[in-house]
């Protein structure tokens, strides 16, 4: 059988890498999404986002797609950054410095990673799943894997951050992994038909 053409409908280089690494094993060939695609994000949900990104994606290219929308929602900081995790500052290091500074005053370092996934064919939407991740917010950056927030971001009962993993325990633990858990049922459905 021939493989399946599967846009990943994002611009983020380390979701890119967690996703070739998790679908390494399905009958897919692996697109990137078009040069130069500026889709807004206006939901108010991880899901919705990843809606938007996957319908827009598979809409442009003819071919089906795979949007993830996720970021990190911090219990002291009433849910913030959230939706807004990507938008909250220009880099990755701002991100982090700027994250760090709002927390300082709270003792509470509570935090949670949520990762939305949707597969759209066209304006349909085939598949939508979200999976999680918990932790707390270190006191400052440590390790060197990952990308995003994996430095501050500490899960709970391991006391080690995401950058301090490698690949395959992040693939097993993280939020990316929890939700495609959910997903691989249901794509393997998907390519059944
Ligand atoms: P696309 O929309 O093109 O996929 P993006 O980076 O804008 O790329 P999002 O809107 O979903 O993606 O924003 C998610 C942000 O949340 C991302 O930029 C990271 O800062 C953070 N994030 C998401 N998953 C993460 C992870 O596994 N580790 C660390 N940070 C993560």
């Amino acid at each position: 059988m021939d493989n399946l053409p599967l846009v990943i409908a994002s611009g983020n280089e380390g979701k890119i890498r967690e996703f070739k690494k998790l679908l390494a094993n399905f009958p897919f060939d692996l697109l990137r999404q078009p040069f130069g695609v500026e889709i807004e994000e206006t939901g108010d949900t991880f899901m919705e986002n990843a809606r938007i990104k996957a319908i827009a994606v598979s809409q442009k290219t003819g071919n089906l797609s795979l949007a993830d929308d996720s970021g990190l929602s911090v219990e002291a900081l009433r849910g913030a950054p959230g939706v807004y995790s990507s938008r909250y500052a220009n880099s990755d290091k701002e991100r982090i410095e700027k994250l760090l500074a709002e927390l300082k005053p709270f003792p509470n370092r509570k935090a949670k990673f949520e990762c939305a996934l949707c597969i759209a064919s066209g304006e349909k939407v085939l598949i939508e799943v979200s999976g999680f991740c918990e932790g707390l917010i270190t006191f400052s950056p440590k390790g060197e894997n990952g990308f995003g927030y994996d430095p501050i971001f500490e899960v709970s009962g391991l006391g080690e951050t995401f950058a301090e993993m490698d690949h395959e325990k992040k693939k097993h633990i993280g939020h990316r992994g929890n939700a495609f858990k959910l997903l691989k049922p249901e794509l393997k459905k998907l390519l059944l038909k």
